[in-house]
């Protein structure tokens, strides 16, 4: 991926409430195309693989338990400048700080409940996809 793919995942509380459509709807409204997606509910193993750069944090027990409680929806988006243009159409981590009309502010429900996952780098992206797609580097 060269800067214009990035992963998102729409989180259990956001499926479970029936929010994926108006959330894809407002991705699409910025910009972003999607390239591949894929329901599914995470195992504990995959969330604390996928959630492995927290392993230390208080909140991870927490946060991989969050994850695992139901479906989610991992997509593959393109866009120009995809991780930097998603991280701003998602929002601050805390809903509270989000900024009025992101994913977040609209739909999320706390700091752990936050309705979409972002990547925050190219690196990661290109690393996210690959955890979700198989085939993603020749999508
Ligand atoms: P973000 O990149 O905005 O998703 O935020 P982080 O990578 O910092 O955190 C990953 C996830 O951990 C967040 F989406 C929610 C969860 N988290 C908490 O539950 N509590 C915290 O204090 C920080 C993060």
């Amino acid at each position: 991926m060269a800067g214009n793919r990035t992963l998102t995942i729409i989180k259990p509380d956001a499926f479970a409430t029936g929010k994926a459509g108006n959330i894809i709807a407002l991705l699409e409204k910025s910009g972003f195309k999607i390239i591949a997606s894929r329901v599914m509910q995470l195992t504990q193993s995959q969330a604390g693989e996928f959630y492995e750069v927290h392993k230390e944090r208080p909140f991870f027990g927490s946060l991989t338990k969050f994850m695992t409680s139901g479906k989610c929806m991992p997509i593959v988006l393109e866009r120009d400048d995809a991780v930097a243009a998603l991280r701003k159409t998602i929002g601050a981590t805390d809903p509270a700080e989000a900024e009025a009309g992101t994913v977040r502010k609209l739909y999320a429900e706390s700091k752990e409940r936050n309705a979409i996952h972002a990547s925050d780098s190219d690196e990661n992206a290109a690393r996210e996809a690959r955890f979700f797609f198989a085939e993603a580097d020749t999508l």
